[in-house]
């Protein structure tokens, strides 16, 4: 009596004929799982590099910025920075102390133009040479007497800006212009 072949599970398997698509289903299944796999980790690492890669642009580019800013700043002089809070408005300028040496004379002022800017103070050292004469500026009601030889002091804020005059009331000649801009 011929013995009964007995196949093990796995020669029971490999004689179906159907066999290679069983095993086809089964690895291929975990190839498309691998290869999803190998892909998702490509995507989260690749997207992570490129997240990692603009921060760190971003960074760069905001430390550039700010060094810029630091060395415009640095570049600047103190007076720079303080004329460029007057231009924006930021104070307002402080005018400047603007001293005049005026003679007066028989009859003249000399010089008898005067330029200072709005807001300046105006120090006027004012001397008479030959006689006694007085300087009036009727729009800033100035008016002093001038004794000969004398230096007067005269010192005001220019408030107003235009051209004035400036004239000794007993002279008519002596006539002199102050312009404020
Ligand atoms: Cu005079």
């Amino acid at each position: 009596m011929p013995k009964k072949k007995i196949f093990s599970g796995k020669e029971r398997f490999l004689k179906n004929p159907d066999a290679w698509k069983i095993w086809l289903r089964y690895y291929g299944s975990l190839a498309v799982i691998l290869l999803l796999l190998v892909f998702l980790n490509y995507q989260l690492t690749h997207n992570e590099i490129s997240l990692t890669e603009e921060a760190e642009e971003e960074s760069i580019e905001s430390a550039e910025a700010d060094n810029k800013a630091d060395q415009d700043y640095s570049n600047k002089t103190a007076k720079e920075v303080l004329d460029s809070m007057y231009e924006k408005g930021i104070f307002q300028k402080p005018g400047e102390t603007k001293t005049f040496e005026i003679f007066a004379g028989s009859y003249f002022f000399r010089p008898n133009e005067i330029k200072a800017n709005l807001n300046d103070i105006i120090v006027l050292k004012v001397k008479a040479m030959d006689a006694d004469h007085s300087i009036r500026i009727p729009s800033y009601s100035i008016y002093k007497t001038l004794p000969k030889g004398e230096e007067v002091t005269i010192e005001f804020t220019a408030t107003k800006a235009g051209e004035f005059r400036i004239e000794c009331p007993e002279s008519q000649m002596m006539r002199g212009k102050l312009i404020i801009e």
